[in-house]
This record gives C-alpha cells, structure tokens and sequence, in this order.
C-alpha cells in the first residue's frame, strides 16, 4: 500500500519530511492541505491536534516530523541513513534535531503566528523573546558548526533534515548576521543538497502567502 503524506510543500515541518523521502526515492502520495474541507476532515480524524505533517503508511498514522523520519529510516531504509546504528551516535543526531525544532522552528513560528494576528491581539513581548532566542542560537550555532560539514557526526542526518527548513525560514525572519560565517555557509550547503532544493522548489508558488514578505532570494 503506498504511502500518503497529508502536507503542504511550503511548510517547514512538511520540507522536512519530504528531505528524506526525496534523498531515498520513496514513492508516496501526497494529500495536498490547501483548503479543501474534505482533507481537513481527514487530517482531523487521523490527528486531532491537527498539525501536519501526518504519514500513514500501511494503515497506520505517523505523527511528528522527527518520528515521521525515523519512521521512514527504520521501515524504508536506504542509501541515506537518517540515524546511526551506534545508539551514541545517534543521541548527537536527536539532540541537533531538538535544537533545531525548539530554538530555530519555533521563534520562527512565534513570529509567523503572530503577524497572522489581528492588531488588538498580537503578543510584542513574546515577538521579541523569540529575536533574542535567534540571536542565541544562531551565536551557539556558529561555534558547533565550525569544521563541520553537516550537525552531526560528519553524515547527512535526521538532524540535518530539521537544520535545512528551520534556517531557510528563520534567515527570512531574523536574518543570520554576517559574523556567523559557519550558520551562513551550513544554510546555503543545505540549499545546495539535492533533496532540499526539490522541496523548496516546489514551494516556489506558494510564496506570496508567506505573511511577512518572502524576501527576493534563495
Ligand atoms: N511538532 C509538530 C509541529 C508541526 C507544525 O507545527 N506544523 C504546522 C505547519 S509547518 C501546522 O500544522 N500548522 C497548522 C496549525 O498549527 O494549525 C511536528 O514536528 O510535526
């Protein structure tokens, strides 16, 4: 049975899935999440909390991007491993996948949401903790990037598939100053990684809808 992928191509959860199954050739379908009431009523049943990505696969309903590329690793594994077999090494990997979700993913989306928001309802304080979050990040970045090629353990990754959407989008939010050199040179290595400039080109079209302007690059 094939896989379906209920997603959108200009999500940044949904680019990091589709790394992935580009990067191994994995046939799926995808379930296109662009405003018909039917598909959100399927996504709904499938996953209340109604966040996407959602994978099912032979009957069975994946959430959660990391556990969606985990999934795939495990059940449909091919030439590119997203997780090391050694366990230790595969506790760097995860840990680089959380940085990248909770300090990169997430101000990005604090900030994205919030410019969604009508005036009388928009949170500035909140906006600028997530700026000052980037600054940080981006600064702890820098330093764990120097010499590396990729986050973890000199191989394409699990960690790498939530690095490529989380900088492309946070640089547009909360441009990488020039003093990181590293974070710049890491963003644009993503850019250039087969797999992830598939799914930004996809995302071409969409990205008039990107709230705060999509800058005229990448
Ligand atoms: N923790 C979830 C987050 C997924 C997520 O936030 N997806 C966004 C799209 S990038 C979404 O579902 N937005 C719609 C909503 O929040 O209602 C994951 O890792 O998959």
């Amino acid at each position: 049975m094939a896989i379906a992928l209920y997603a959108h191509p200009f999500s940044s959860y949904c680019q990091k899935v589709l790394i992935p199954l580009y990067e191994n050739d994995i046939p799926f379908e995808l379930r296109l999440l662009a405003g018909d009431d039917d598909l959100n009523t399927v996504l709904a049943a499938l996953w209340p909390l109604r966040k996407f990505p959602v994978l099912v696969d032979d009957g069975r309903t994946i959430v959660e991007a990391t556990i969606i590329v985990e999934h795939l690793d495990l059940h449909h594994s091919g030439r590119v491993r997203f997780l090391p077999q050694d366990p230790r090494a595969a506790l760097d990997v995860r840990m680089m996948d959380r940085f990248f979700d909770n300090y990169l993913m997430t101000p990005m989306q604090k900030i994205v949401g919030d410019s969604l928001r009508p005036a009388e309802q928009r949170d500035p304080h909140g906006v600028e903790q997530a700026h000052e979050l980037f600054d940080t990040a981006y600064r702890w970045l820098d330093g764990r990037m120097a010499g590396r090629q990729w986050a973890a353990n000199d191989s394409f990754s699990l960690a790498d598939c939530a690095a490529a959407p989380s900088l492309f989008y946070a640089d547009w939010v909360h441009p990488i100053d020039a003093s990181f050199a590293n974070v710049r040179a890491y963003r644009r290595r993503l850019l250039e990684r087969p797999s992830f400039a598939r799914a930004v080109d996809e995302a071409r079209p969409y990205r008039p809808l990107f709230p705060l302007g999509a800058p005229d690059r990448d």
